[in-house]
């Protein structure tokens, strides 16, 4: 089951998704013959935690020992993902699950990967930060011969993971842009002034809703008036809003938060600057995410609609290492369902790349099921 047999050929062929034969078994003899190919360096590595490794290796019931350098804990978002994976990767459920909150710093993600190859893990997940940066410290789990399974945010400039599971942002910005082209043609609003707080600078989650809105935008001639970024937090979407309401009094229409939390604090910032939004307000106010506060925000008539990110990937996760461990190919990239939520009288239709879409009325009901 241990990983440090993966020679460094098979780590690159994972990366591809040709996994046959390379992955994580419990039979040792195939573990000693790809063992042979290793380094110097990984030999004596693999000495060095013999030790600790002996019991594991020899009793069945051993736990599969899997590191997470999780990106924060900014948003509801964040916090369900953490339970996802942390209900998921339990001793109960067979596996040890070291677990890292690295508070958005890039610098201490990288850190948190090193450590967990210096504990000789079985498995890495990752939820990157930002999606640039990762090859150097890719190839050193590759060379560990520590498989890496990405979550939901991308990593863009390496390909050294086994699989990602995750959301297509950029269809969740589409969808956003979609449905204003309908919600404003049915509501008989003719001129789009948009302001957007957008997420942390350089994430996947942000470049991909920010280019799916911006798509709609350019074809359809909307106005974007600014985009700054609130980081995904309450705070940083509440300042940013203070900003637009001094700075665009009276100018905006529309106000597009990158995530919920953004969105709750844009709203302290719009109640103290006195301007109204949501079905009934002079202000469309768009959200993803769509997690529990988020959508009782729009049962209470003040997000307009809310597009859904899902958190929940732990269970796709243990799917691809038990894969793994049995010798399969596991799927290289799993796509979270998710759904778009307004009440009744802003549910309209829409296509995106002629694709009907379908919109979920909130409900409480719908409320109660959501994270
Ligand atoms: O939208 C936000 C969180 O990466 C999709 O990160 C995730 C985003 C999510 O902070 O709430």
């Amino acid at each position: 089951m241990k990983k440090r047999f993966l020679s460094l050929m098979c780590a690159s062929v994972m990366a591809v998704g040709l996994l046959a034969g390379c992955g994580g078994s419990s039979d040792s003899s195939s573990d000693e013959s790809a063992a042979t190919e290793e380094s110097a360096t990984a030999s004596s590595e693999e000495e060095a935690s013999a030790d600790i490794k002996a019991d594991a290796d020899t009793s069945d019931g051993e736990l599969i020992t899997v590191g997470f350098a999780q990106v924060g804990h900014e948003s509801d978002w964040r916090t369900a993902s953490t339970k996802s994976a942390q209900d998921v990767f339990s001793e109960e459920n067979g596996y040890e699950l070291s677990f890292v909150d690295c508070d958005n710093d890039s610098a201490a993600q990288l850190e948190a990967v090193r450590s967990f190859i210096e504990q000789d893990l079985d498995y890495i997940i990752i939820d990157p930060i930002v999606s640039t940066g990762w090859d150097t410290v890719l190839t050193e789990c590759e060379e560990a011969g520590i498989p890496v399974i990405v979550i939901d945010r991308t990593i863009d400039d390496s390909d050294k993971y086994v699989a990602w599971v995750g959301s297509n942002f950029k269809t969740e910005g589409l969808a956003a842009g979609e449905w204003l082209k309908a919600y404003a043609e049915e509501k008989g609003i003719s001129e789009i002034n948009a302001v957007v707080i957008s997420g942390t600078t350089g994430a996947s989650a942000q470049i991909g809703r920010s280019e799916g809105f911006q798509e709609i935008a350019d074809r359809e001639g909307w106005n974007i008036l600014d985009e700054q970024t609130g980081d995904f937090t309450e705070d940083g979407g509440q300042e940013v809003m203070e900003n637009y309401c001094k700075s665009y009094e009276g100018q905006f229409n529309v106000v597009v938060c990158q995530n919920d939390n953004e969105a709750f604090g844009a709203m302290t910032a719009m109640d103290n600057a006195g301007v109204s939004y949501g079905p009934n307000g002079d202000v469309v106010l768009i959200s993803f995410d769509a997690c529990t506060a988020g959508l009782e925000d729009v049962a209470a008539e003040k997000i307009t609609a809310d597009f859904e990110c899902n958190p929940l990937a732990g269970p796709f996760v243990d799917e691809v290492i038990k894969t793994i461990e049995s010798g399969g190919t596991p799927e290289t990239e799993v796509y979270m369902v998710e759904h778009w939520f307004a009440l009744s009288d802003a549910i309209v239709d829409f296509e995106i790349d002629g694709e009907a879409q379908e919109m979920t009325e909130v409900t409480d009901d719908v409320i109660e099921a959501q994270y």
